[in-house]
C-alpha cells in the first residue's frame, strides 16, 4: 500500500491515537503520500474517553473528538481482540483486559489464564476506523484478521497481543513474523487499505492520494 504520488505535497493526516505502535504501522502502510501525525504531536488535544460499547462508538468518539479540533483529514482506529471460546472477549475492552490500561503484559497474562484448558483458540483482530473532516464522520471501515491463540507467548516485534496471535496461513505469532508481513494481513492494513481506497475515489482536495 506504499503511496506514491511524489510530485504532490503529502496530504496531512492527523491520527486520533495516542497509541505510538498504531501510528507506527499506519505511518509504514501509508507511505510517502500522507504527512502523518498523531494526539501525541499535538499537546492541545483532548483526552478522549472511550465509553462506547462497540469499536464504532468508540472510533466515532476519538474521530469526532479531535476533529471538533483540527482542520483536515482525522482518522481513528478502535481495534481489539476477539477470542470465541471467551464469548468475544476482550473485545472492546482489549486494553485494559489485565486491569490497568496500556499494560500489555498484564492483559497477556489474564489472556492466558482465561485460556487454561479451552480446545478452541481460535480468535480474530478487528480494527474499526473512523475517518473525519470538520468535526464531522465522513465514512467508517472495517478490517479483520483470523487467526489463533498460542499457550505461551512467542517473539517481541509489534505490540499488544501480537505474541500470542498466529494468523491463518502462518506458523508464527505476529510478534515473530517480520513487521511487513503484519502491515500486509493485519486488520488494521485491511481497514486502510478501505480508507486508502475511499480517499482516492472521493479525490480529497483534488490530488492523487498515492
Ligand atoms: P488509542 O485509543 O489512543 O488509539 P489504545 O491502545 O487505547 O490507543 P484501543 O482502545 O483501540 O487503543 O485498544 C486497542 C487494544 O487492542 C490495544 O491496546 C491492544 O491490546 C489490542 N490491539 C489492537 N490492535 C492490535 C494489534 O495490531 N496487535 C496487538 N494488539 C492489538
Amino acid at each position: 500500500m506504499q503511496g506514491g504520488g511524489l510530485m504532490q505535497p503529502p496530504e496531512p493526516l492527523v491520527l486520533a491515537t495516542r497509541n505510538a505502535h498504531k501510528t507506527r504501522e499506519i505511518r509504514d502502510m501509508l507511505g510517502a503520500a500522507f504527512e502523518v501525525s498523531d494526539a501525541n504531536d499535538h499537546p492541545d488535544f483532548p483526552e478522549i474517553e472511550e465509553t462506547g460499547s462497540t469499536f464504532l462508538e468508540n472510533a466515532r468518539l476519538k474521530a469526532l473528538g479531535i476533529s471538533r479540533r483540527t482542520g483536515g483529514w482525522v482518522l481513528s482506529d478502535d481495534s481489539g481482540l476477539e477470542v470465541d471460546a471467551l464469548g468475544g472477549a476482550p473485545g472492546v475492552w482489549s486494553s485494559s483486559y489485565g486491569g490497568v490500561e496500556g499494560d500489555h503484559a498484564r492483559n497477556n497474562a489474564r489472556l492466558l489464564r482465561e485460556m487454561v484448558g479451552r480446545a478452541d483458540r481460535s480468535a480474530r483482530f478487528r480494527c474499526t476506523m473512523v475517518l473525519a473532516r470538520d468535526g464531522v464522520e465522513t465514512a467508517n471501515f472495517t478490517g479483520t484478521v483470523e487467526g489463533r491463540l498460542l499457550e505461551e507467548p512467542e517473539g517481541d516485534g509489534g505490540f499488544g497481543y501480537d505474541p500470542l496471535f498466529v494468523p491463518d496461513g502462518y506458523d508464527s505469532s505476529f510478534a515473530s513474523l517480520p513487521a511487513e508481513v503484519k502491515n500486509r494481513l493485519s486488520h488494521r492494513a485491511r481497514a486502510l487499505e478501505r480508507v486508502v481506497d475511499y480517499l482516492r475515489r472521493t479525490a480529497v482536495s483534488g490530488k492523487d492520494c498515492g
